[in-house]
């Protein structure tokens, strides 16, 4: 083991600041010989230490590399892959996949038990062991400590973090049916696992994200709320009309909620310029019409628009696309699209309502920081059953594998902007001004916005159209 401050002390005894990603990543090692190995190969003069300082740890894309020049093109959440609701049971495979797939990405750092040959037997009631499993409850005791309930396919364990340890603001985050190691030590009977130290799937330390050449810019927008009352006509003409001109951005991509739907809430009605489904749909479509046909458009569905909301949600049907010019391309949610080969995963973001009022310190001003905590689980929608609705599917459709090269989302209506371990996270705001709802909630949108990414610098850029 290998403690926070051990590590900061080591490098700060030799002139060095350090990354906290370095930090975790020498803790899950907890090999002290590989500070040593770090501070030989760095010159004296470097402030931070950083991944790139970590020696036999070289840079490496996860997933895929797609060599060929495949322009634009949808690699998950193509038209009809969403399927239809089936049977209850497919839940046991959705939690079963979620596991494995996430399971697995710990497993790769860390060697880990099942569960059972804790309770069944006591050959490992005095050794440090890893064990990974879902989180099917957890709560804070009366003294401030973490408890949890962890069960893997063989048995559930409760698993205690003491909030006197290393790393426990990270176990605070802990949130219910996302998938964890811990690595400690079982109680003498083995009826209790004391945690010290907390393994995520998270994104590799060395992931190198892939930037094409030659590939032009993206502008990543979401929730454009055609037929309400709060729609914002003109900051939407001036971004179209910008748009067309700009010859060097080659795609547009829109996260969900075009429409403002019927029947979404209750009184909406009296907030609609446009009561009928048919129409809103079609008054976008005359809009995009207008703008240049070499223009890349990828449309996705969120919680307003007319396909179902459970989770991953259909493409729009064919009979609400009849004015759509042909450079429209229709994506589930979530969906993977890739960019002359760089993978952009969008997805509505409606768990972001339910991380922020999970997360301590979580806010809507800052939704790219729930970006960060999906990355960290490898998962659009850690927590089952609150406000995001997710379809029994035999295989987890949420899952973030392979680790994309930018995540885009929206729903919230608060631009936000994060790289996180060489992902770029953009939650794209709104064209619909505060609605009355979010007045009362007290959600102040950032609206008018577009967010564009050069691909080959990966460098995104704000662009406010609002006034
Ligand atoms: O959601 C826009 C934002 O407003 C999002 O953060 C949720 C919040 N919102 C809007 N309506 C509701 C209701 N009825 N309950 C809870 N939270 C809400 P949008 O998907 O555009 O409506
Ligand atoms: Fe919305
Ligand atoms: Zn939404």
């Amino acid at each position: 083991m290998l403690a926070e401050q051990e590590i900061i002390a080591r490098f700060c005894e030799a002139g060095h600041l350090v990354d906290p990603t370095v930090v975790s990543y020498l803790r899950e090692r907890g090999d002290p010989a590989l500070i040593s190995g770090i501070l030989a190969g760095i010159r004296k003069d470097c402030a931070v230490v950083l991944p790139s300082h970590i020696p036999s740890l070289t840079p490496k894309r996860d997933g895929i590399r797609f060599t060929a020049d495949p322009l634009l093109e949808v690699v998950e959440g193509m038209e009809g892959s969403a399927g239809p609701v089936r049977q209850i049971e497919d839940y046991v495979s959705l939690f079963r996949n979620r596991y494995d797939c996430l399971g697995s990405l710990i497993r790769k750092r860390s060697g880990a038990i099942p569960i059972e040959a804790l309770t069944h037997s006591s050959r490992f009631r005095d050794s440090e062991v890893t064990i990974i499993g879902i989180v099917i409850d957890v709560k804070s005791t009366a003294k401030g400590h973490r408890i949890l309930e962890l069960e893997d396919p063989t048995g559930t364990m409760p698993v205690l973090f003491n909030n006197g340890r290393d790393g426990f603001s990270d176990a605070e985050r802990i949130v219910p049916d996302e998938v964890i190691g811990v690595r400690g030590k079982p109680s003498p009977e083995g009826k209790l696992f004391y945690a010290d130290q907390l393994f995520r799937p998270d994104v590799p330390v060395q992931h190198a994200p892939y930037t094409p050449k030659n590939s032009g810019k993206v502008a990543l927008i979401s929730d454009i709320h055609i037929g309400s009352d709060t729609f914002l006509q003109e900051p939407w003409e001036r971004f179209c009309d910008w748009i067309s001109g700009a010859d060097d951005i080659s795609y547009l991509l829109v996260a969900g909620d075009l429409v403002d739907g019927i029947g979404i809430y209750p009184g909406q009605e009296k907030e609609l310029t446009i009561p009928n489904i048919y129409e809103q749909y079609d008054r976008l479509g005359e809009m995009l019409q207008t703008l240049p046909s070499s223009l890349g458009i990828v449309l996705a569905p969120g919680n307003h628009d007319v396909v179902r909301g459970a989770e991953p949600q259909p493409v729009i049907p064919p009979e609400f696309r009849s004015q759509y010019p042909k450079n429209c391309t229709f994506v589930e949610n979530p969906a993977a699209v890739s960019i002359h080969g760089a993978r952009v995963l969008m997805y509505h973001g409606r768990s972001i309502d339910d991380l922020i009022g999970m997360i301590p310190g979580a806010r809507y001003e800052a939704p790219a920081e729930m970006m960060e905590a999906m990355l960290k689980r490898r998962h659009l929608a850690p927590t089952y059953g609150r406000r995001t609705p997710v379809l029994a599917t035999e295989k987890d459709r949420l899952l973030i594998d392979p680790v994309p090269e930018i995540l885009h989302t929206g729903h919230v209506h608060i631009t936000g902007i994060s790289r996180y371990r060489g992902v770029l996270a953009v939650n794209a705001g709104a064209w619909q001004s505060q609605t009355a709802f979010q007045k009362q909630m007290n959600i102040n949108p950032t609206p008018g916005q577009a967010v564009v990414v050069d691909l080959e610098q990966m460098e995104p850029q704000i662009y406010d159209f609002l006034s």
